[in-house]
């Protein structure tokens, strides 16, 4: 029986009695309804082959590839392993490919070797985030887009951040399975606001990071080998904590094809 408990007051579920190599239509159901609710689940002491895992991303919609990054084997799978704290491309609050105009809804990462402490994930509920803010601040936010790009990541990647994937997004978005509001801006990929100068921006970006990752809004998840995570990649940040120095941590991630944010009017 799937039996699920909250990991973290603002968010984040743990998910037990479940084989995610073998689930029924009505586990799958009791597991969509508690994704919506907690935005992010957790899957202890699972044993998943590459195809297990794929499988199971699968049943939530199509597979969804990284601009920078393709698979040897698996497209569309990455493996994540501990590079040094320098060389951590997700050591920072972001909503995975946000600058693409069709942003994956779901990531999805299995820990085939994690460190025996450290190298947590940290989640942000960006509902609660927009809840938090002024009624007028948010009429303001509800009209406005926020261009995201992908020019640091190329760096990182070796890619001509030229080329690098932009794209405009409304800076409220509703969630398209809850029908709430979600802020949806970040620090890493977040440049500015759309038809405002880039040093207009600055000032009210830099307080939407700030409250966004507010201590309140946050959960962690502190990884074992055999742990599955998924989050909703349309309303919670996430930040890779890189404080195990080199420890290995190997995961295998993919994501999901979401849909595209309607603009704000
Ligand atoms: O390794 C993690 O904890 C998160 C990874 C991540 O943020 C990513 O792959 O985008
Ligand atoms: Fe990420």
């Amino acid at each position: 029986m799937v039996e699920i408990t909250k990991f973290g007051a603002p968010l984040g579920g743990l998910v037990r009695g479940v084989d995610l190599r073998s689930i029924d239509d009505a586990e799958f159901a009791a597991i969509q309804a508690a994704f919506a609710e907690h935005l992010v689940l957790a899957f202890p002491g699972q044993d998943l082959s590459v195809e297990d895992q794929l499988a199971f991303a699968r049943r939530w919609g199509q597979l969804q590839q990284h601009p920078f990054y393709k698979g040897a084997d698996y497209p569309e799978l990455m493996k994540l392993q501990n590079r040094g704290k320098a060389k951590d491309p997700n050591e920072h609050w972001h909503s995975d490919m946000s600058y693409e105009l069709t942003p994956p809804k779901i990531t999805m990462l299995y820990a085939l070797e994690a460190p025996d402490i450290g190298g947590d994930t940290a989640f942000a509920n960006q509902h609660l985030a927009f809840d938090e803010l002024s009624a007028t601040l948010q009429e303001q936010l509800r009209a406005t887009n926020a261009v995201h790009s992908a020019e640091g990541l190329a760096r990182l990647y070796r890619k001509d951040p030229a080329d690098a994937p932009r794209a405009v997004h409304p800076v409220v978005r509703r969630h398209e399975d809850r029908g709430d509001e979600a802020l949806y801006v970040c620090r890493a990929f977040t440049t500015k606001f759309k038809g405002w100068r880039t040093s207009e921006s600055r000032g009210l970006l830099d307080f939407l990071f700030e409250h966004s990752a507010r201590p309140d809004f946050q959960s962690r998840h502190q990884w074992n080998a055999g742990d599955l995570v998924m989050w909703d990649n349309r309303s919670v940040l996430h930040y890779a904590v890189h404080d195990h120095g080199d420890d290995a941590r190997t995961i295998h991630r993919v994501q999901v094809q979401g849909e595209t944010p309607g603009l704000a009017a």
